[in-house]
């Protein structure tokens, strides 16, 4: 019997094989938990759903988190399947592409900079707000997923370290406002990982070279290491533990460069 057995969760954020969500989903489905998932957009529906064939999920939802119609439509149709949710998971985001590239003076602007902390940072309160009493009911437990670049100026990364801090200041007001509802929210910063996500991103590759290099245990981590941490802190296990960000990065984010 696993760890998660007996729970309930809901999985925002699973785009393919390759996503952190879907190394989540699958380390919380080893351990016993009941899943559900979510997908973007209809673009994205057929993979998800060979994704939840695989993990044995009855529950399969279209979800855009910038759609409050959406995001009720989401928990309503849970709360017809399932009396309580014990853990909601958060791996989404995205801010304009032209903005994760080059300098900060020249690549922000307004609507991207709105686009995404709506996006990446809002969308967990929103979640939260639209599930919490299915949330409460359950015990819950929120996770969310950050990147160094809250709170170090990593090159190019520029809005969307503005919006990670915005998430994690998010992490720690949710987690102090639900505690007393039984609910606890938590974060794993994840190091450098090749997703779709990070496609998009000039350079990861040698990025992702270099990070191994400079990190404590020579290597980058693997979404089935930020899966099983994810697992513990969703679990009983780690019934104690709220408004964390706990690092999976092989050690790099304790380390001063020479
Ligand atoms: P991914 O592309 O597999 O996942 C991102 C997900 O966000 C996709 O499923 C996409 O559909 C979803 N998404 C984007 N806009 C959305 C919207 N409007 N509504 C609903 N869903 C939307 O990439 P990933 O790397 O697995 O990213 C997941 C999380 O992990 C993100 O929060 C990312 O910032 C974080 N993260 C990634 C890395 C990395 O190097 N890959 C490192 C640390 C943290
Ligand atoms: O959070 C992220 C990336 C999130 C992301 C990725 C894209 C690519 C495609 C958000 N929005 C978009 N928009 C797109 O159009 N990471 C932690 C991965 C990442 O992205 C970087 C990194 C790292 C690490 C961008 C610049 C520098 C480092």
């Amino acid at each position: 019997m696993g760890f998660l057995s007996g729970k309930k969760a809901l999985i925002v954020g699973v785009a393919n094989n390759k996503s952190i969500a879907y190394g989540i989903a699958k380390q919380m489905a080893e351990q016993g938990a009941e899943i559900a998932l979510t997908y973007q957009s209809d673009k994205l529906k057929s993979r998800v759903e060979k994704i939840a064939d695989e993990l044995g999920c009855k529950i399969v939802l279209p979800l855009d988190v910038t759609s409050d119609e959406q995001i009720e439509a989401v928990f309503s149709a849970l709360s017809a399947n399932w009396d309580e949710l014990n853990i909601l998971v958060h791996s989404v985001a995205f801010a304009p592409r032209e903005e994760l590239d080059g300098r900060m003076i020249e690549a922000s602007s307004r609507a991207g900079f709105a686009m995404a902390h709506d996006i990446s940072a809002y969308s967990l309160t929103a979640l939260t707000k639209a599930g919490y009493s299915l949330l409460k009911a359950g015990n819950g437990a929120v996770l969310t997923l950050s990147y160094l670049g809250a709170e170090r100026a990593v090159p190019n990364y520029n809005v969307m370290g503005i919006a990670k801090a915005s998430l994690e200041a998010t992490v720690r007001y949710l987690a102090a406002d639900l505690g007393q509802d039984g609910i606890r929210v938590n974060a794993v910063s994840a190091g450098p990982i090749r997703t779709l996500a990070a496609a998009g991103i000039k350079d990861f590759r040698s990025m992702l070279d270099k990070a191994a290099l400079a990190t404590p245990l020579r290597r980058n981590v693997t979404i089935t290491e930020v899966g099983n941490t994810a697992a513990f802190l969703c679990s009983d296990l780690a019934s104690g533990i709220t408004g964390e960000i706990t690092y999976v990065d092989g050690g790099y984010n304790i380390t001063a460069s020479t």
